[in-house]
């Protein structure tokens, strides 16, 4: 170990750790911008620069590894003046919109330059003049407001293995674009908004279809039926102050009826469903010869990457449509039929923790209902928007119960939020379809958590299933060139997100390691509290197919549930 002083402290930390670490250890908060931890450690922004005894320059502290009598000052008056003077530079330079800026109130530049007790901007720079891109139906990108830390493209090459954007020029005229400074569209994103949720800024950013739910919710002649995806209702309360993964969904349900939505449905329903579908397809292809593995297909930001990086393994991702796209497809379908509603006045909003499910409703394939199957995608920084400009408070809500029918659901669907949670639910449905007899354990904890690929084998009765898990897209390359080097699964489930989507794109900021956890804690704690936990026992999701779909893969499930992918 090394021993060394911090601001007078004596720390004893292991050789290697950085001297922002060590501090960390010491109870000392070292300011930071551009350092995101295991991600992107590079000292560029030289906010957390320390006074080290001896050394003619200031270190920053993020890089700089501790050595043994190390004498450490983390706010000398050059530290503090150091750091005033990088911030300032940055603000020069800064197309300062704070008040209309949608990180206002929720911006590190903004919170530093208050930290730091800067009150004036002593340097007049020209500024950066590039064109917004909102190509994409998911994301905005404004380089004016880009700060260059860098921790996007962090994100982007390291965690999902995209590359979709780098940083180009130099000095001045750098700039963090698509190569050639091609727009997000046209270019192998993904759409899956992890750099949103890692920008300090506004310069990376959800595109906003709040207008146009209020418009639809204010419209009389309009039918606004909502679903809120698993993982929103351990997020969402986090954006009232909240701790993360507290479970808010009787709140949540309280504030979408009091925004004015007509009815109240949850995902859930359609996890349930998808799990009877996909159940069903993994049992035919296991038993009639391929092709396997199965891959699960919910999360639009993996299927967008496996259609640009790995079309190969089209035949292997199941047919079935994501729980949000079944949803849309159900209720302009049967819903609207049961409750004779004109599937033209109706209008189906989403609440999820994605952006790329913003992508993924304007599919051009996502019409079997006759209509757009979903019309708008929100995501939870979205509504808690909404409610907020509702006035509504939050968390003196009551809790309030989803509408019959497409709210009812089970343990087994609320865990698809988490990674690992829908081979879960499908191993807890299919076991028991194959064998007939009731499972003995629903948990399966070999699946859970956040390995990165996470590998069982369950034996259904003597037939030993062999399943794979994996989380962010850069895991799932690692996991399918496992596959393509000769690994046997039979089942594997990709999410896009680390964590799976209680680490979606669209939740709150901050989404960390930490608060992945609590959000998962939550999720497994909200599946204990149901009192059904295996899909096939949802009543609702039986009474769907006693009156309408007939049976799994059905032709009518087909047409409206399942779907096809273009490499
Ligand atoms: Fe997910 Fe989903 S679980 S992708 O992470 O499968 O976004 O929460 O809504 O569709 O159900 C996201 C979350 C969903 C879908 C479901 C799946
Ligand atoms: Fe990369 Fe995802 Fe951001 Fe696209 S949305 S630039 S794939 S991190």
């Amino acid at each position: 170990t090394v021993k060394l002083t911090i601001d007078n402290i004596p720390v004893e930390v292991e050789a290697g750790t950085t001297i922002l670490k060590a501090a960390e250890k010491a109870g000392i908060h070292i300011p930071t911008l551009c350092y995101l931890e295991g991600i992107n450690e590079i000292g560029a922004c030289r906010v957390c620069v320390v006074e080290v005894e001896g050394a003619r320059n200031l270190m920053a502290s993020c890089v700089a590894p501790v050595a043994d009598g190390m004498v450490v000052k983390t706010s000398s008056p050059r530290v503090r003046m150091a750091r005033r003077l990088n911030v300032e530079l940055l603000l020069s330079n800064h197309k300062m919109e704070c008040p209309t800026c949608i990180r206002n109130l929720n911006c590190e530049l903004q919170s530093l330059a208050q930290e730091l007790g800067i009150r004036q901007v002593r340097f007049e720079g020209r500024k950066s003049e590039y064109p917004i891109d909102d190509s994409t139906p998911a994301l905005i990108r404004e380089p004016d407001k880009c700060i260059l830390c860098r921790r996007c493209v962090a994100v982007c090459e390291k965690v999902q293995g995209v590359r979709a954007i780098a940083p180009m020029g130099r000095g001045f005229d750098t700039i963090i674009a698509p190569a050639f400074q091609d727009k997000l569209l046209n270019i192998a994103c993904v759409e899956c908004g992890q750099c949103t949720l890692v920008c300090p800024v506004g310069a990376l950013y959800e595109k906003d279809y709040t207008s146009e739910v209020w418009a639809a919710l204010a419209d009389p002649e309009k039918f606004v039926v909502v679903q809120t995806a698993p993982a929103t209702r351990v997020s969402i309360g986090q954006e009232f102050g909240l701790p993360p993964g507290s479970i808010n969904t009787g709140q949540m349900v309280a504030a979408l009826r009091r925004l004015g939505f007509d009815r109240v449905f949850d995902t859930d329903f359609t996890a349930d469903l998808t799990i009877m579908e996909e159940g069903s397809e993994f049992i035919e292809r296991f038993t009639k010869g391929g092709p396997l593995p199965l891959i699960t297909s919910c999360s639009p930001g993996w299927i967008k990457f496996m259609e640009h990086f790995y079309p190969e393994f089209i035949p292997n991702v199941s047919t079935c449509k994501s729980p949000q796209q079944m949803f849309g497809a159900v209720a302009k379908t049967y819903y609207a039929q049961k409750a004779g509603i004109d599937p033209a006045r109706m209008v189906v909003v989403s609440i999820m923790p994605c952006t790329a499910k913003k992508f993924e409703c304007q599919r051009p394939e996502m019409t079997d209902s006759g209509y757009r199957d979903v019309d708008y995608v929100l995501t939870t920084r979205e509504l808690a928007r909404m409610i907020r400009e509702a006035g509504i408070d939050f968390n003196s809500l009551p809790e309030e119960q989803y509408d019959d029918p497409l709210g009812e659901s089970t343990g087994a669907a609320v865990i698809f939020g988490a990674t690992g949670g829908v081979m879960e639910a499908a191993l807890r449905t299919a076991y028991e379809l194959i064998t007939g007899k009731a499972l003995p354990a629903l948990d399966f904890h070999d699946v859970r958590g956040l390995t990165g690929i996470k590998e069982a084998t369950v034996d259904i009765e003597g037939t030993k299933v062999r399943v794979a898990v994996a989380h962010s897209l850069g895991h799932a390359r690692q996991l399918l060139e496992r596959v393509k080097a000769g690994e046997q699964y039979h089942f594997i489930e990709i999410m896009c997100c680390p964590g799976g989507c209680i680490g979606g794109g669209g939740q709150p900021i901050p989404t960390n390691t930490a608060i992945r956890e609590q959000r998962i804690k939550g999720i497994y704690q909200a599946d204990v509290e149901m009192p059904l936990r295996k899909s096939h026992e949802n009543p609702s999701v039986q009474a769907l197919y006693r009156e309408f779909l007939g049976k799994p893969l059905s032709e009518k499930s087909h047409h409206l549930l399942h779907t096809h992918y273009t490499s």
